[in-house]
Parts: C-alpha cells; sequence; structure tokens
C-alpha cells in the first residue's frame, strides 16, 4: 500500500464550494485518482473512523463535525504519498500551515481544517479500505 494515501474533503470546505479548487491543487501536486465518491458519514461511521481518537476531548465535536454534511472521500497515489500530502495539506491547526496549503487557504479552524490525509502508509490502508471496496478501485 505504499505510495498511496486517503484524504476527505471534510464537510466544511465542501460546503463553502471549495472541492473543485482542493481536487484541483491535489491533481497539479501529480497525485493520480485512484477511487473517488461523495458520500455522507453517519455519527456512528464517523465515530467508528476517528476512534483512535475516543479519549481526545474533541471527540465528540470532531464527529459531530464529519458526519454534519458531503464529504469526498478518495484514495490517492503517487511516490512517497504520504508524506507528500501531508505536506500539500498542512499542519492540523490552519494558523500554523504554510503558505500555498490547502489548510491555509481554506480552513478555518483546528477542529474544521478542510482536508484529511492519513498520517501512515499502514492508515492510509485502513482508511481506503473503511470507505473502498476493490472494485471501486480504477
Ligand atoms: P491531522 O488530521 O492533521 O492528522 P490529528 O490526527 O491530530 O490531525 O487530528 C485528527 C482530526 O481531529 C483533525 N483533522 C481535526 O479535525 C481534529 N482535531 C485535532 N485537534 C483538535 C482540537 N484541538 N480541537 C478540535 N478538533 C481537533
Amino acid at each position: 500500500m505504499s505510495n498511496r494515501t486517503f484524504t476527505m474533503i471534510k464537510p466544511d470546505a465542501f460546503s463553502k464550494g471549495h472541492t473543485g479548487a482542493i481536487l484541483d491543487k491535489i491533481i497539479k501536486a501529480g497525485f493520480r485518482i485512484e477511487a473517488m465518491k461523495l458520500t455522507k458519514l453517519s455519527a456512528e461511521k464517523a465515530g467508528e473512523f476517528y476512534a483512535i481518537h475516543a479519549a481526545r476531548p474533541f471527540y465528540g465535536e470532531l464527529v459531530e463535525f464529519m458526519s454534519s454534511g458531503p464529504i469526498v472521500a478518495a484514495i490517492l497515489e503517487k511516490e512517497n504519498a504520504v508524506a507528500d500530502f501531508r505536506q500539500l495539506i498542512g499542519a492540523t491547526d490552519p494558523a500554523k500551515a504554510d503558505a500555498g496549503t490547502i489548510r491555509k487557504l481554506y480552513a478555518a479552524s483546528v477542529g474544521e481544517n478542510a482536508i484529511h490525509g492519513s498520517d501512515s502508509d499502514e492508515n492510509a490502508k485502513i482508511e481506503s479500505d473503511f470507505f473502498f471496496n476493490m472494485l471501486e478501485r480504477i
């Protein structure tokens, strides 16, 4: 699964109409879209996806936000995908994100931060499998 990462355009960025601009940046940065879907997480599914953060004080807020509206989920392919994509999206807190990164451009706060990117090859595979089956990959 190396050379692949998983992303979600989060409900804040989707509802503000940033999906097209964000996908354009991702493609221009050299990522190939291997699978993609517009979907909406139930609170139960969002809770499952973020189960690793269940003990964190912001977990309830995170689950509520991630199930509040449509998201775009995708599997992306590129050499060194996980690290390169984390660089493209910028720091979790948009105030600390580098100029030109997706979070700097489109995120409002650490909670509503526009986009998700897997933090390891292992999590990229787990997260991709959470959203997509084999037949949905191109
Ligand atoms: P990243 O998404 O950059 O890997 P994580 O894994 O630390 O960041 O956090 C996962 C998600 O939890 C973040 N994308 C963000 O939406 C949310 N989050 C992280 N820290 C906070 C916080 N202090 N308050 C609210 N939400 C947070």
